[in-house]
C-alpha cells in the first residue's frame, strides 16, 4: 500500500491489506448478495460440522434414508466440505425467503381438492436460486480472485448443518433450519471458495420445550426430537418413493399429494415469518388447491403443460398420479370413483394399484367385488394382483 510506514515488513503489509480488505469484502458480499435476492447470508468454515457428520452417519446406518441411495454414496464427501472440494477454505451460505402468503394447512380440510406442499406451487427454486448463486460467485471472483463451487440442493453438502454453523438459523426438532427472522420458510444455498474469510457465530438452538412439529406430524416420523425417519415422512413417499406408497401411510398422507408442510406450519417461530418477496416463487393460483377430479385426468403432456417450470414435474406424470389416486381414496368422496374406475386401465401398473386401493375405499364391497371379477384376471402385474387381493 502506497505511504505504508517503512518500518512495516512485506509480510506485514500483506496482513493489512488483506485484513481491511476482508471487511470492506464482507460489506460489499452482503450488500450484492440482497440486491441479487438473496434474504440472508452468514459465512462458515469446513470443519465445524463433526456432530452433524457423525448425526449422517448414524442416519445412514440405520437405513433411514430409504431408497436414497444418492444421499448415502460417498458420505466422505458429505459429512465435511473438504471430501466434496480439498481446496475450500470458506463457505458462503446463503437463504431466500419463501414464506407464503396464507395458512398453507387451511387445505387440508378440504377433501375434494389436493394440497401441494409450498416449496412446489410456484417456479422450482433450484433453478431460480442456482442462477442467483452464480451471479454472486462470479462478483465475487472479480472481487478477490479465487476459485468458487455453487450448490443448491442436489450435491453432496451438509446445507442445514452449514446454515447454522454460518448463524442463519438452527436445526429445530423437525431437523429444518429455522430463522428468527423467517420461521421455517427458507431455502438455501451454498457457496464453496478458496478464499479465507472471517466466520459468523452459529446460530444457538431456539426450541426449548416446545415439540409442537414432533406432535402434528401425521406420520409419527420423527423417532425423537431432532431425528427424521425418512422413510415414514410424507415428502418422502410422495416424493422419492417410486413405487407403491406402503399401505400403513396411506391413510394419513389425506390430501397430501407431494410434500408436506405440517411440521414446518406448526412452528411457532413463523409468527416473525414474513411472506416471500419473488413472484416467482409465489403459488400460481391453480396450484393452492387444485381439484382432485381435475388432476385425476391429466395425461403426460397435460402433466408437463400444468407443470411446466415446476418442481412437481420431476417425478413424472406417473407417480403424480398414484399420489392423486391416493388423495382421492382418502376424499370419501364416492363421486370421485369414477375417476378411479377409469384408471383402472392405465398403462402404468403404479396408477393402477393406485386406483384399486382408491376404489376400495370409496365403493361398498359388493361393487368392489364385482370390479375385482371382471379386472383382476386380466391383470398381469403382481402388484397390482396384490392391491386387488390386499382389499377385503
Ligand atoms: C434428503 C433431503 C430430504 C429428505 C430427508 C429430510 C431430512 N430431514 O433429512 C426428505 C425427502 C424427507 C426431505 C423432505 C423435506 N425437505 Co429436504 N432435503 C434433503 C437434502 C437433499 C439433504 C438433507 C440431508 O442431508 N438429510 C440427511 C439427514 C441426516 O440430515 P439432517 O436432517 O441434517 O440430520 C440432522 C438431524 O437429524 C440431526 N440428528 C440426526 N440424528 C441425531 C441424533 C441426535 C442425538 C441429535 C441431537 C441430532 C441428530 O443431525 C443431523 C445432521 O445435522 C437437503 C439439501 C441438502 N443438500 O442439504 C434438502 C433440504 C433439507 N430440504 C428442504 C425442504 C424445504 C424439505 C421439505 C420442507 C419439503 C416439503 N415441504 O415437503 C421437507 C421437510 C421434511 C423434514 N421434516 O425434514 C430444504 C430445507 C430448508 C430449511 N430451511 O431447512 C433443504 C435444505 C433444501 C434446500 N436447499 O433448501 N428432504
Ligand atoms: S414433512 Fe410432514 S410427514 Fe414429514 S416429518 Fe414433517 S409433518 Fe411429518
Ligand atoms: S415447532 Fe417448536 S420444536 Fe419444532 S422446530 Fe419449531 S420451535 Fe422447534
Amino acid at each position: 500500500m502506497a505511504g505504508t510506514s517503512p518500518a512495516m515488513t512485506s509480510v506485514d503489509i500483506l496482513v493489512a491489506r488483506s485484513s481491511t480488505d476482508t471487511v470492506g469484502l464482507r460489506a460489499a458480499l452482503d450488500e450484492q448478495a440482497r440486491a441479487l435476492g438473496f434474504d440472508c447470508i452468514g459465512i462458515t468454515q469446513p470443519g465445524t460440522i463433526e456432530s452433524a457428520g457423525q448425526h449422517f452417519l448414524e442416519f445412514i446406518a440405520s437405513g433411514r434414508h430409504g431408497d436414497m441411495d444418492w444421499l448415502a454414496n460417498q458420505p466422505e464427501r458429505r459429512v465435511d466440505p473438504r471430501g466434496l472440494w480439498a481446496d475450500v477454505r470458506s463457505v458462503i451460505m446463503l437463504g431466500v425467503n419463501y414464506g407464503p402468503d396464507s395458512d398453507p394447512l387451511a387445505v387440508l380440510a378440504q377433501r375434494t381438492r389436493a394440497a401441494i406442499s409450498v416449496y412446489a406451487q410456484g417456479d422450482d427454486y433450484h433453478d431460480l436460486i442456482k442462477k442467483r448463486l452464480k451471479a454472486l460467485a462470479r462478483w465475487l471472483v472479480a472481487a478477490a480472485p479465487s476459485d468458487v463451487k455453487v450448490f443448491v440442493d442436489t450435491a453432496a453438502v451438509m446445507e442445514k448443518p452449514l446454515a447454522q454453523t454460518a448463524g442463519l438459523g438452527w436445526q429445530g426438532k423437525h431437523t429444518n433450519l429455522v430463522s428468527r427472522a423467517f420461521g421455517s420458510w427458507l431455502f438455501l444455498g451454498a457457496i464453496y471458495t478458496t478464499l479465507e474469510l472471517p466466520r459468523d457465530d452459529a446460530e444457538i438452538d431456539h426450541c426449548g420445550s416446545c415439540r409442537a412439529c414432533l406432535d402434528i406430524c401425521p406420520t409419527a416420523a420423527f423417532p425423537a426430537p431432532y431425528e427424521l425417519d425418512a422413510r415414514r415422512c410424507i415428502s418422502y413417499l410422495t416424493i422419492e418413493n417410486k413405487g407403491p406408497i406402503p399401505h400403513e401411510f396411506r391413510r394419513a398422507i389425506g390430501n397430501r399429494i407431494y410434500g408436506c408442510d405440517d411440521c414446518l406450519a406448526a412452528c411457532p417461530w413463523n409468527k416473525f415469518a414474513q411472506e416471500g418477496r419473488e413472484a416467482r416463487l409465489a403459488a400460481r393460483d391453480e396450484l393452492r388447491a387444485p381439484d382432485l377430479a381435475e388432476l385425476a385426468r391429466l395425461d403426460d403432456t397435460a402433466f408437463r403443460t400444468l407443470f411446466t417450470k415446476s418442481p412437481v414435474k420431476r417425478i413424472g406424470r406417473d407417480r403424480f398420479l398414484r399420489n392423486v389416486l391416493i388423495a382421492i381414496g382418502n376424499s370419501g368422496d364416492a363421486g370421485l370413483a369414477a375417476e378411479a374406475r377409469r384408471l383402472l386401465d392405465d398403462a402404468s401398473p403404479l396408477v393402477r394399484g393406485a386406483a384399486v386401493w382408491a376404489l376400495g375405499r370409496l365403493v361398498s364391497l359388493e361393487e368392489f367385488e364385482a370390479m375385482k371379477s371382471a379386472a383382476a384376471t386380466n391383470e398381469h402385474d403382481d402388484s397390482v394382483r396384490a392391491e386387488w387381493h390386499a382389499v377385503s
